[in-house]
């Protein structure tokens, strides 16, 4: 029993399913009488739309409807919303242009729905949208968040410069009074290259309804299938939540892309009821994806860090330009400022910071939440700077952030969060001893005899994840609470259902939560099923984003299976007739203290439901608890990555050829998904500093990287085998001292591998994505400069 709880190497209970093709993907769904959704698209960057025309249809068409912004505004239909207030500097509100799920009187970028065609069948609905014809009226555009205020391109009436908001957090004054009295300041220009998600199931939709009982149904990618339903049923306005149900079944990946409220699943909905109830499907092809899921970072910073003649660090100060896209995504204003600045003192007691952020819109894809939003951009800037800092002033990069870490908890920072626990020495000193820094030296000669630049880079991270206390998220302009749910229902037989509002796209949920359950009441994993992504079963919850399932999830559960056993405990005490106080509970089974009597779960279980031998005047019978966990702070991951590169000088190429991870995150509930998690985070965070360049011609505004042709993810040949290592502090805001794990890597590895590059290179700047050419193109430079 005791090798499937907490902290075993438990095999993913999922993965069967999804390696024999079992799994249940949205597409995967076929419903009566289905109809299929094609989207027409801007072809334009940023244009009026004059007219739209249908042509006559034939029979052969199998042309359903077509349907426009028109029919959406007389259907009174609200538009996508951003449900995050920001205020500028000056006090006013951010300028949220109006967002409409089918475009109205504009398009605003290149893959902007100005039109859906429902059809018989996909490939109908796809040559029918082919033939609508759209008049456009071409208008200036801007592509480039650095020109954007100064364009001629007005994408929004609200927003005369395009400017959403000018934010700032901080205290300028003490900041500057920092920089008074620095010995030291190195300055940076960083570029946080936008990134376009790719999931392996591009997003899609059924949207159903039924006259009958006046119900909608929306199958879908979400990550968080209520928040779905929330958004649906009161800014859009399509149905009241009870007569609207969500099912986010199968999802093959997302990190972050399947959070927000796309136009194309809210279309489905809407338009099934335009056509008499017959259900609509829509799958996105991959250009689409690359088109118009919502893109990640875009951000142009300038940041400068003070230091004493020691090298500790006074002050840090940046001014950071956010590219918005040129609508306002779910949660995108957030992005750059509470889960970015907040962040901005990274592991290090800075005792003064200010931040200025300005929010721009651009005729591109809308930007939210990816791969760990905010808080990579943070821990670019922050590590990158330290790292530059150590060089220039000449101190060992290890040595530099050890003189500025945060030693005692909880500890303050000037810029909101009040980190609770970690030990970031510790993370370091085992880091170094992995990947034997004292070593590099020599490995550096040796690739040197080979024609080759070796490099080493550190990036020590810190997140806030577990993103839910309320008094916080409530605080920082969300204006709600964010908690989640569960709920533990024990069958008489004494097999076990958990509804949750997590949601699980890859990340090994059926098995981890599985894990608490078998670990806390003994019983085996097999008779466990974990339920979620479904509004009509669990009865609210908040999802999936932010590291949060661990830690707020599983501690939901971990209240829920509190209630279980103490009102098991109470009908064990009846049923074998001792005082509550007597009564044992391990592995599994309730016992008497001295005594033989013993009664396993199971049969605690049946008692509840069947054999009655308690008062049910007393204690109600069944067995069945629900908890709602809102923990008092968020969770604060941090580790220690370190990379070695070298670098080709003919040919620029990079090869990473060693990578260590040193994490922690609390309490770990299964080290192979974890470790999993990281390996997949560091690949991604190694794709961003390499290969993934995602271009907007500055020219025509088209989307040049639209596929796979033109936009590099990563590969396994890119990737070497990482060296992980824990350490462990335990998260006192939650009951199983978790902290999350599902986006650490992503957030740690940009600024590791570019910490490496720049060493191997001997430069101070270098953007990404270091393609070949881009370091290629360096080395010439460098080559030149010498000459
Ligand atoms: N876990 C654990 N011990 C810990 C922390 C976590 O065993 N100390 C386990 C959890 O129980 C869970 C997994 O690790 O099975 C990730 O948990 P957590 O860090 O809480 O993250 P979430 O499940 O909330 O997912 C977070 C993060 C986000 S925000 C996205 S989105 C995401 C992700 O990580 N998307 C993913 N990981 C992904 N992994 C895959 N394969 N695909 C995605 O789309």
């Amino acid at each position: 029993m005791m090798d499937t709880g907490i902290g075993a190497r438990v095999r993913r209970k999922e993965d069967h399913r999804f390696i024999t093709g079992k799994g249940q993907y949205t597409d995967d769904i076929n419903l009566k009488d289905q109809t299929y959704a094609y989207f027409v698209r801007s072809p334009h960057a940023h244009a009026t739309i004059k007219s739209i025309k249908e042509p006559e249809w034939a029979p052969e068409d199998g042309v359903v409807a077509v349907f426009t912004g028109e029919h959406v505004a007389e259907d009174k239909i609200g538009g996508l919303i951003c449900g995050w207030m920001i205020h500028s500097k000056d006090g006013s509100p951010m300028k949220a242009g109006p967002h409409p799920i089918l475009a109205q009187g504009k398009a605003r970028y290149v893959g902007d729905h100005v039109a859906v065609v429902i059809a018989e069948t996909k490939e109908q609905a796809k040559a029918a949208a082919a033939r609508v014809d759209v008049t456009y009226g071409v208008l200036p555009h801007v592509v480039d968040v650095a020109k954007a205020t100064k364009s001629k391109a007005q994408i929004h009436d609200v927003a005369p410069d395009n400017t959403v908001f000018e934010w700032s957090l901080g205290d300028k004054a003490a900041t500057e009074a920092a920089f008074q009295r620095a010995h030291h300041v190195t300055k940076l220009d960083l570029v946080n290259n936008r990134l376009i998600p790719n999931a392996m199931e591009p997003r899609a939709a059924i949207g159903s309804y039924d006259s009958g009982s006046d119900h909608y149904t929306l199958y879908t990618t979400s990550q968080n299938p209520h928040v779905a339903r929330l958004v649906i049923s009161a800014f859009h306005g399509l149905a009241p939540e009870h007569k609207l149900r969500v099912i986010a079944p199968d999802v093959g990946g997302g990190f972050g892309s399947k959070i927000f409220i796309y136009a194309e699943e809210v279309v489905c909905v809407w338009a099934s009821k335009r056509i008499g109830g017959r259900p609509i499907k829509w799958t996105a092809e991959r250009t689409e994806s690359f088109l118009a899921d919502a893109h990640g970072r875009d951000h142009v910073t300038h940041a400068e860090l003070a230091m004493d003649k020691d090298g500790h660090i006074l002050g840090l100060k940046c001014h950071t330009l956010a590219s918005m896209g040129a609508y306002l995504s779910t949660f995108a204003s957030c992005v750059p400022t509470y889960l970015y600045a907040t962040l901005l003192s990274g592991q290090y007691a800075i005792p003064a910071i200010y931040a200025e952020v300005d929010a721009i819109y651009t005729n591109t894809a809308p930007v939210d939440a990816y791969r760990g939003a905010g808080r990579p951009e943070a821990t670019y800037l922050v590590e990158r700077i330290v790292e530059t800092a150590a060089r220039e002033m000449k101190i060992d990069p290890a040595e530099f952030r050890r003189r500025n870490f945060v030693t005692s908890f909880p500890h303050q920072t000037p810029v909101i969060m009040t980190y609770d626990a970690g030990d970031y020495d510790a993370s370091l000193k085992k880091a170094l001893e992995i990947a034997d820094y004292k070593g590099f030296p020599a490995r550096k000669a040796a690739a040197a005899k080979q024609g080759k630049l070796r490099g080493i880079g550190f990036a020590n991270y810190i997140e806030a994840c577990g993103i839910a206390p309320s008094a916080a998220v409530g605080s920082l302009g969300a204006g709600v609470g964010l908690w989640e749910s569960a709920e533990v229902r024990v069958n008489p037989v004494g097999t076990i259902e958990v509804l949750t509002g997590s949601h699980s796209h890859g990340q090994g949920h059926e098995t981890t939560f599985a894990q608490l359950v078998s670990d806390r009441l003994g019983v085996d994993i097999n008779s466990v099923a974990i339920v979620h992504g479904d509004t009509d079963k669990v009865q609210f919850g908040m999802g999936t984003y932010g590291s949060r399932s661990g830690a707020v999830g599983m501690s939901a559960i971990s209240k829920a299976l509190d209630k279980v056993e103490a009102k098991a405990r109470k009908i064990a005490a009846h049923v074998m007739e001792a005082a509550e106080g007597d009564i044992e509970f391990k592995n599994g089974s309730f016992s008497v203290k001295g005594t033989d009597k013993k009664m396993a779960f199971g049969e605690v279980a049946l008692a509840a439901y069947v054999a009655h031998k308690f008062p049910t005047s007393e204690i109600e019978p069944g067995l069945k608890e629900t908890a709602f966990y809102d923990p008092s702070n968020f969770t604060f991951p941090a580790g220690c990555h370190i990379c070695e590169v070298e670098i080709d000088t003919e040919t620029g190429v990079t090869e990473i050829v060693s990578w260590t991870a040193v994490d922690d995150f609390g309490t770990v509930i299964n080290p192979m998904i974890v470790e999993g998690q990281v390996h997949g985070g560091i690949t991604q965070g190694i794709g961003q500093a390499l290969t993934e360049g995602c271009v907007y011609d500055s020219e025509s505004g088209q989307l040049l990287t639209g596929s796979y042709m033109d936009y590099c993810m990563p590969r396994a040949t890119d990737v070497p085998s990482f060296k992980l290592g824990f350490t462990e502090t335990k998260c006192p805001s939650n009951p199983l001292g978790m902290k999350g794990c599902g986006e650490a890597g992503a957030i740690a590895a940009p600024a590791a591998v570019m910490n490496a590059m720049t060493d191997a290179l001997g430069v101070k700047d270098l953007a990404m994505p270091a393609s070949p050419h881009t370091v290629w193109k360096t080395l010439q430079a460098t080559k030149m400069a010498a000459e």
